[in-house]
């Protein structure tokens, strides 16, 4: 399907969001405002279409048979990675690795590479705005083997502070695990300068790209990560399918993380010898029907260009920053200079989950609580926040809408 992805350099918002049924229904009566991307975005006709087509023309397991769907299968789930490769440039389809999502792509590594390189006394360093996603799986690694877990700090404007990161680093320092953009607050974090200073150090660097990958430019040979961890669920695609990048030589050299079907090349009761990546790491029947999904997603994506992508919702970032600034005792949390796509934000004594509440009588979907970053809120000593996360088919429109809501709301609970 071809999108009109501009008109005057200006995204026809309009066209896009016909192609997302969703966003026509009601909500409480009133007309759905979805404002929780972050979360999940909506998915657009073409990517449920595939699913359709999927299961109602050509189902089947795949590397396995040699019948007509099951060849027909396998093609379009190879096809996929071959998007994905596309997509973050990765320097070969080996280097990409389909997971359920960014969750278990961290514990991969966790799991994998971690056991098998990080010894008592190691450190990892993570920061203070990681999703649980990227703080629990390295502290169960780092209990199990006597490991450091080292946290580096953000300052007021939810920023990282890179200097502390700078002294954190050391020649113990084994691997520098961050968050490309920050869920919370959607600040996005140097981690060009991130990579370069742990690779001097000597350590390996996983980027949680969970936030980053339907909003930045992903070029992950440029950028130089080791591992880099993202859900299709975030850009458009299904749930229930992401992957992990890891640079073939690192992938090539850890043990498997699940084992059993799929993943090996021969087993006897005297051993088993595994298979070549990237299947080592694909045990079991895979999420087929999600996977060939994703490319629709990717198509989807690209048809409209990242770069439109990214303006529009930069429009909309600074639309709804001006709208909240001028409203009396609201606080936005993260409001640094790097920011992409989500307004974070509290109301001296409101609490973020009446808000949430009351913007949800009215139509409007935004995400309140911890945002599974619960030490983030503590460094801000806060309860939680309201999060707006915008997407490319929202429109300066529904942050009024939202942001008249949101002043009746405050109004009421005072
Ligand atoms: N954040 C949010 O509302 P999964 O669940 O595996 O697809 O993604 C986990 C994850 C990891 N890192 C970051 C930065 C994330 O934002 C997320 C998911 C959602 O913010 C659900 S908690």
């Amino acid at each position: 399907m071809i999108y009109s992805a501009t008109i005057q350099n200006k995204l026809d918002v309009f066209a896009i969001r016909k192609q997302f049924p969703v966003l026509n229904r009601e909500v409480k009566g009133k007309p759905l405002v979805y404002f929780d991307n972050a979360a999940t975005t909506q998915k657009p006709q073409s990517v449920m279409d595939v699913l359709v087509d999927y299961y109602s023309g050509y189902n089947a397991n795949i590397h396995r048979g040699i019948h007509t769907l099951a060849e027909e299968a396998t093609a379009a789930f190879e096809l996929s990675r071959d998007a994905v490769q596309k997509f973050i440039n990765a320097a070969s389809r080996e280097e990409i690795i389909f997971t359920k999502g960014t969750t278990e792509s961290i514990n991969l590594v966790a799991y994998s590479w971690g056991r098998q390189n990080i010894k008592a006394g190691d450190e990892i360093i993570i920061s203070t705005m990681e999703h649980h996603s990227n703080i629990v799986p390295w502290q169960i690694l780092c209990q199990e083997m006597d490991a450091v877990l080292k946290i580096i700090p953000v300052n007021d404007h939810g920023e990282l502070l890179m200097e502390e990161f700078e002294q954190l680093l050391s020649a113990k320092t084994k691997l520098v695990s961050i968050v490309h953009v920050s869920n919370a607050m959607g600040v996005v974090n140097p981690v060009d300068k991130i990579i370069e200073s742990a690779h001097k150090a000597g350590a390996v660097v996983l980027i949680d790209g969970a936030q980053s990958t339907v909003h930045l430019d992903i070029d992950v040979q440029e950028m130089d990560c080791d591992f880099f961890a993202f859900s299709a669920h975030k850009f458009y695609g299904p749930t229930g399918i992401g992957g992990l990048y890891g640079k073939k030589q690192l992938l090539e050299s850890m043990p498997p993380f699940l084992s059993g079907g799929e993943m090996i090349k021969e087993v006897s009761f005297d051993g088993t010898t595994y298979a070549d990546l990237p299947y080592k790491f694909e045990a079991g029947t895979p999420n087929i029907a999600d996977t060939i999904a994703l490319k629709a997603a990717i198509d989807f994506i690209n048809q409209i260009g990242k770069e439109n992508i990214r303006r529009h919702e930069n429009e909309l970032l600074a639309h709804a920053t001006a709208q909240l600034r001028e409203i009396e005792g609201l606080k936005i949390i993260g409001d640094a200079q790097n920011k992409i796509s989500v307004v974070s934000f509290v109301v001296d004594k409101v609490h973020p989950q009446d808000l949430g509440i009351l913007l949800d009588n009215a139509g409007i979907a935004v995400r309140t609580g911890h945002h599974c970053t619960q030490p983030l809120m503590q460094r801000f000593r806060i309860p939680g926040t309201v999060r707006a996360s915008f997407a490319v088919y929202n429109t300066k429109e529904e942050i009024d809408v939202m942001v008249t809501s949101l002043r009746k709301a405050i109004k009421m609970l005072l």
